[in-house]
């Protein structure tokens, strides 16, 4: 009897784990309704963060990258969309490249202000 608890909490701990690795997309609205204090504290302050760009849409100035977690927000890895908050800084994101970029949390998302 006791070993079949064991093996059933096993189980239910491999569960767990299979679904936090499934979701690694998950979105800032829901991590911003986790927290509202730091989605406030975060105007203004710039992030460091290392990515690799997985798109770019010159056209509206936006890119898409995988960034590695950004400890300053508690972030885990992700890919998500950016906004280029200069059109200069296009050059520097090219598909494929992993690029060291600072970014802001604005009104309707984030913005990369800096790219290394
Ligand atoms: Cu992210």
């Amino acid at each position: 009897m006791k070993k079949l608890l064991v093996s059933s909490l096993t189980l239910i701990l491999s569960f767990s784990t299979t679904s936090i690795l499934a979701e690694p997309k998950m979105n800032h609205a829901d991590m911003n309704n986790m927290d509202p204090k730091v989605d406030t504290l975060d105007q203004q302050i710039s992030h460091s963060a290392i990515g690799t760009v997985t798109k770019v849409d010159a056209s509206s100035k936006k890119v898409t990258l995988a960034h590695e977690p950004v400890e300053s927000l508690s972030w885990p890895a992700m890919t998500m969309g950016f906004s280029v908050k200069d059109e200069a800084l296009l050059t520097k994101l090219k598909v494929g490249e992993t690029v060291d970029f600072e970014f802001m949390k604005v009104e309707q998302g984030y913005v990369i202000t800096e790219v290394k």
